[in-house]
């Protein structure tokens, strides 16, 4: 991607219909984390209120600095990764919120983000046994070498552990809250010595970007510090050359202005991709506030539909801003809204492989909520079925609803070919799990790639698996594989294993088509679906 380029105007006045409209400057900030982290917390104490759209993805909005930042909150838990997808879509800049720790579920969100600058919130600094210099360290050692401290927490003296200022590496400063105001000072002479070797590795990483390898010559010579080391770091983290983390308390409202200030200020605008209605390529969206209208729907609910500004504006919201709509009848996550005749491309979603089995026909509403959700579906094959990506999902689509819910039935013996990704740690698990199952391992040249690393780059810590499972089993195996992987493995059914078909009295429910060509899945087919 590049850097600070395109994308989104960010200032300045532009003229519609004959007058002056100012766009103020603003960034789109998708926060993710594992279930439970404190995404919710922190956007509650940076906005200082609820969120303007509550719904699986939140959106909430603060301006900092002159600069408009729109938060959208998405769940942490793997089986609601359709809100997720759909705030990282949107996002200039990923705000990963950790509660002190990270592991495999931590991995795969950071992977999700790729391409994108990503800041990490550390939370939870006042539990018991929490430790912000490990968490740091353990971010390090898995997500890469860019990680790095911007500030360090102050905890107080009493037993609670109650983070009560931090201090900042760049600038050297305290920011001390422990009186209950907000107090800059300097940091007491004990901290010193650590401050100024973190500090010392944050500086090397911030002057090793490409553009200003001068300024990293004398630093390592001479000491010579410039003065704008700060306008550095936000250029550095923009493009990616830092991830810094920061330790926050949404509760006793510490770091929180040292977290705005990075966010404000490092994220760069990528144009969306288009194409002309029937796919071919077209010119991209110059975004003027003056231009024609065209939007991106991110999520329906009955509450609205929370759409991206890309050109013209929309509910005071300029290009790159975000808003709320009323729906139109028929509307789906990822449709283009205007337009002038080009389609914005959507993102990757899962297919859903977790069945749920509904005693008579799905009700209306029941429908209008899957239709709005591109991770669900409907199937009726002898029985009707509602698809999602897990229990927690099917219970979010049939909350409130007076639908009685039964078990599947599957008499038959029949089995069904498995492709399956997982990431190495968690090989073994999955694999002598099967045995429970009746499960079979398919060796490599059954399908080609069974048991084999996934080459070189991205792929090189996760395992393609290929076995066969009894089909009862694939009933709730979408819940079994995201137990024993912490939520990081998936899979796609091949088709049913090639033996002779048994009397089954029942069929195996299977997954209805993918939906219609409107739906971003449809253009775009893959993400977490190991198929692709
Ligand atoms: N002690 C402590 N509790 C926190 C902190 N941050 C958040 N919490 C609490 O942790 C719980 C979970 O926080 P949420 O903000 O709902 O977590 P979330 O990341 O939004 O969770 P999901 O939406 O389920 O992914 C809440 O009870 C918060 O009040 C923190 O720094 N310290
Ligand atoms: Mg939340």
């Amino acid at each position: 991607m590049g850097k600070g380029s395109g994308g989104h105007p960010v200032s300045g006045p532009s003229p519609v219909g004959g007058r002056l409209v100012t766009v103020t400057p603003h960034r789109t900030v998708a926060l993710v984390g594992p279930a439970g982290s404190g995404k919710t917390a922190l956007a509650a104490a940076l906005t200082g209120g609820p969120p303007r759209l509550s719904g699986p993805l939140s959106w909430s909005t603060v301006t900092h600095a002159g600069t408009v930042l729109h938060l959208l909150d998405a769940p942490g838990d793997p089986f609601l990764a359709g809100p997720l997808l759909a705030g990282l879509h949107a996002a200039d800049l990923v705000l990963v919120v950790l509660s002190a720790g990270a592991d495999a579920r931590t991995v795969q969100l950071w992977e999700q983000c790729e391409g994108r600058p990503r800041v990490v919130a550390v939370t939870g600094l006042d539990r018991p046994g929490s430790d912000f210099d490990e968490t740091v360290a353990l971010c390090r050692r898995l997500l890469g070498e860019q990680i790095h401290p911007l500030s360090l927490p102050l905890h107080g003296d009493g037993p609670d552990e109650a983070v009560q200022g931090v201090l900042d590496l760049l600038t050297q400063r305290l920011h001390d809250s422990s009186t209950g105001q907000r107090v800059e000072r300097d940091p007491d002479p004990q901290h010193l010595p650590l401050v100024d070797s973190l500090r010392s590795e944050l500086v090397e990483a911030v002057l090793s970007q490409a553009a200003v390898e001068a300024l990293l010559d004398a630093y390592l010579d001479d000491d010579v510090v410039p003065d704008d080391l700060v306008e550095l770091l936000h250029g550095a983290v923009a493009g990616g050359a830092v991830q810094p983390v920061l330790p926050v308390s949404p509760r006793a409202g510490v770091g929180l202005i040292e977290l705005l200030d990075v966010l404000a200020a490092s994220t760069r605008h990528e144009p969306p991709v288009v194409t002309a209605a029937d796919g071919s390529p077209t010119e991209p969206i110059s975004p003027a506030p003056d231009g024609p209208y065209i939007a991106q729907v991110l999520q329906v609910t009955q509450a609205g539909a929370l759409v991206r500004v890309l050109s013209g504006t929309d509910q005071g919201a300029g290009p790159g801003e975000v808003c709320v709509v009323v729906p139109s009848p028929g509307q789906r996550p990822g449709d283009t809204l205007g337009g002038a005749g080009v389609v914005v491309q959507g993102w990757r979603v899962p297919e859903p492989q977790h069945p749920t089995g509904l005693a008579g026909p799905p009700a209306t509403e029941l429908v209008r909520r899957v239709e709005t959700d591109l991770t669900a579906r409907l199937s009726d094959d002898g029985q009707h079925v509602l698809w999602t990506l897990g229990p927690t999902h099917a219970a979010q689509l049939l909350d409130g609803l007076a639908v009685t819910t039964q078990p599947l039935q599957v008499v038959d013996d029949a089995r069904t070919v498995l492709r399956v990704l997982v990431p190495d740690v968690y090989v073994r698990t999955v694999v002598s799990d099967l045995s429970g199952r009746q499960g079979t391992l398919v060796p490599p040249s059954g399908h080609g790639d069974a048991g084999h690393a996934l080459g070189t780059g991205d792929g090189e810590d996760v395992q393609v698996l290929t076995f066969t499972l009894p089909n009862r089993e694939l009933l709730t195996y979408a819940v079994v594989l995201a137990a024993l992987t912490h939520g990081t493995g998936s899979f796609a059914p091949l088709g049913p294993e090639a033996t002779p078909p048994s009397n089954a009295s029942t069929p195996t429910p299977r997954r209805p088509p993918r939906a219609g060509p409107h739906s971003p899945e449809a253009r775009q087919t893959g993400g977490a679906d190991p198929q692709t």
